[in-house]
């Protein structure tokens, strides 16, 4: 499974590595990919697990063979050594302000979705959570995490109203987030945002019709 140079492992209907791979088209750049199936479970073998312990994609190996997991880190990680165009924002205070709107939509938006749908799939009993240690799964979280998804919906439309892009003036990191959030729960739970959810509506089309969206 190892190679030298620069690599990435990741699943192709992940929407963890989704977010890594819209950064990696907005950056124009080029970085070989080894693809994982979740479903017959190769992120569970002895030579992944050597590269990545908690069994999880995306991971991203340097040329020297460090492995660097979760998406935040690699993104940041991108951005040091490919800082044009910048996705973490460029002044002390816009990177702050983009850190922080990368973490709501994280915390609030995506974390959410992969609740309600950890907790509900079938295929995924006794995985709710994803790492190396299996965990039942609670349905009674379910709905709670629809609402969450429901109250996200609400907080992102207004946040669309105070700015253009979540974290502000320009696309960052934060809308790759949130719009990957926002086609997970579109796909997997079949949950879109309100009509009435106007200012999403207008940021929506401007991120979808980027050439990354489609990654
Ligand atoms: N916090 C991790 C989450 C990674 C994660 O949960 N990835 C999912 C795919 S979206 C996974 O590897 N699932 C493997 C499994 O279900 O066993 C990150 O930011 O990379």
């Amino acid at each position: 499974m190892s190679q030298a140079k620069m690599h990435i492992y990741q699943a192709v209907g992940s929407p963890n590595s989704r977010r890594v791979r819209i950064f990696i088209a907005e950056k124009g750049i080029d970085i070989p990919t080894i693809n994982l199936d979740l479903g017959t479970k190769q992120q569970f073998s002895d030579t992944y697990k050597a590269i990545n312990p908690r069994s999880v994609v995306p991971t991203l190996v340097l040329d020297d063979g460090t492995a660097i997991g979760e998406v935040p880190a690699i993104c940041r990680y991108l951005e040091e050594i490919y800082p044009e165009p910048v996705l973490f924002g460029s002044s002390s205070k816009e990177k702050t302000l983009v850190m922080m709107w990368e973490r709501r939509m994280e915390q609030e938006g995506f974390a959410a979705v992969m609740d309600a749908v950890r907790n509900s799939l079938a295929g995924l009993k006794g995985r709710a959570l994803t790492g190396p240690y299996d965990y039942d799964q609670i349905p009674a979280l379910v709905d709670r995490s629809k609402q969450r998804i429901i109250n996200f919906h609400t907080d992102l439309d207004k946040r669309l109203t105070e700015a253009p892009f979540a974290a502000g003036e320009q696309f960052s990191i934060a809308d790759i987030t949130a719009m990957t959030t926002i086609d997970f729960a579109k796909r997997a739970l079949n949950l879109d945002f309100d009509k009435k959810h106007k200012a999403i509506k207008r940021w929506y089309d401007i991120v979808e019709a980027r050439p990354s969206s489609s990654m």
